[in-house]
């Protein structure tokens, strides 16, 4: 698939700090260790509506994390995929009498602008679902030929119990596992399944569905091995950083995993598991199944700066739960003037300190509000005339740009 066009990233003097990051499955703070070229996967978007805070906020965060490992020196392979087949695009394809390509390739189109819009850095590789069925097909023969896929009715299911590693990601007991499966599109109370847990790698074709045609029979894939099966063409195991909300951690991630580690009988999958917290408007999570929804397309058709939605982000460190409001984004826009008048003087305080102060906030596992906290204090300084490094605008400029990605 078409990615979206690269922002010009400016070069900050000497190189930044290893990057710390949380890693939901050791439940710890730990040191990324990539090679020269970084390797991370994110979930991508189910594109049957448009880009709502939480997506924007989940993208964001795993864009600081591409921009503190570029400044640490390192090339980021960064891969990200579109489910542009799956059961909530059909729905609404019903529901609105539209063709569900029509849907997908519309609202996929509206991510890649908002996502350049809020400077977001794009991914190398950007992959649909649809392309990605005879890869998919082929996996799914090969965990056949291991003795991880068993049929019910004429649909495929993987046998989690086939990975010794299966519940590594998330950590929860198996009663917890059940729960959240059901309500997060896995089917545990399914007559004839195996483990309640096991999940469908191949779905057969359903009346009036879409389908394709491979040696597993005319279907479409399940979700979890469409993320593994990307994630091993593109990234191969092990990469760095698996991503995503805190909702994918499970089954999503899980479940990807478990099929990737028994694909490539080698563990982990992913170095890190780094999940964003949820954001909620009108006191429930932000989502598109609910309809409680802020766009970022929305508010960029109003005027509103998307500098100044990028902001409002930032001010949420990525692991606390937040809601979204106006007064956060009017905070936001405030911040974004001051900050621009600031970089707009002649001299300032310190610039190097300030880079200093953000590189190592951002190193420890991207404590926003800290970095944050560094601008404001500058660049109120500024503005009390206090000062008189003449690099220091133009470098501050240059430390939002690169590793906030905000435009002064
Ligand atoms: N296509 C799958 C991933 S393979 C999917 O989950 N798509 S999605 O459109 O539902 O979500 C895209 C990303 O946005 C996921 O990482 C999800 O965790 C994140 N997300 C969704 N809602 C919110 C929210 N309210 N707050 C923060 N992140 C969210
Ligand atoms: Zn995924």
């Amino acid at each position: 698939m078409k990615s979206w066009p690269a922002p010009n990233v400016p070069e900050l003097p000497d190189a930044g700090l290893p990057l710390h990051l949380h890693d939901t499955a050791s439940g710890t703070i730990r040191p990324t260790e990539p090679g020269p070229t970084a390797r991370m996967y994110v979930c991508g978007i189910t594109p049957y509506d448009a880009t709502h805070m939480g997506h924007a906020f989940t993208y964001v965060t795993f864009d600081l994390i591409n921009r503190v490992w570029r400044d640490a020196g390192h090339d980021v392979h960064y891969v990200q995929n579109v489910t542009d087949i799956d059961d909530p695009l059909l729905e609404r394809a019903v529901q609105t009498g539209q063709d569900w390509r029509a849907i997908a390739d519309r609202e996929t189109a509206l991510f890649r602008e908002d996502m350049a819009a809020l400077n977001v850095l794009p991914p190398r590789d950007y992959i649909g679902a649809v392309e990605s069925i005879p890869s998919v097909a082929r996996y799914v023969e090969e965990l056949q030929a291991k003795g991880a896929v068993y049929a019910v009715d004429s649909d495929l299911y993987f046998r989690v119990g086939s990975d010794p590693e299966f519940g590594s990601v998330a950590r929860l007991d198996r009663e917890r596992m059940i729960e959240i499966f059901a309500e997060r599109g896995g089917d545990p109370a399914r007559p004839g399944k195996e483990d309640p847990l096991d999940c469908l790698v191949w779905q057969s074709e359903r009346p009036d569905e879409p389908a394709w045609d491979t040696p597993l029979g005319h279907g479409r894939p399940g979700w979890h091995i469409e993320c593994a099966a990307i994630a091993l063409d593109h990234l191969g195991m092990t990469f760095d950083v698996q991503g995503g909300g805190t909702d994918l951690a499970f089954p999503h991630h899980e479940m990807s995993a478990s099929e990737a580690q028994v694909l490539q009988g080698a563990f982990p999958f992913a170095r890190h598991y780094v999940h964003s917290a949820m954001v909620s408007w009108e006191g429930h999570k932000m989502s598109k199944s609910r309809g409680n929804l802020v766009f970022v397309s929305a508010l960029r058709h109003e005027g509103v700066d998307p500098n100044a939605i990028r902001l409002a982000l930032l001010a949420h460190h990525y692991r606390s739960d937040w809601a979204w409001t106006p007064q956060g984004l009017e905070g936001a826009g405030a911040r974004l003037q001051l900050w621009r008048r600031a970089v707009a003087g002649e001299r300032g305080p310190d610039g190097r300190a300030v880079l200093d102060r953000v590189r190592s906030a951002m190193a420890d596992d991207l404590r926003t509000p800290s970095a944050l906290d560094a601008v404001d204090d500058w660049a109120m300084a500024q503005q009390a005339g206090e000062g008189d490094d003449a690099a220091a605008p133009a470098l501050i400029r240059d430390v939002a740009d690169a590793l906030l990605g905000v435009h002064l």
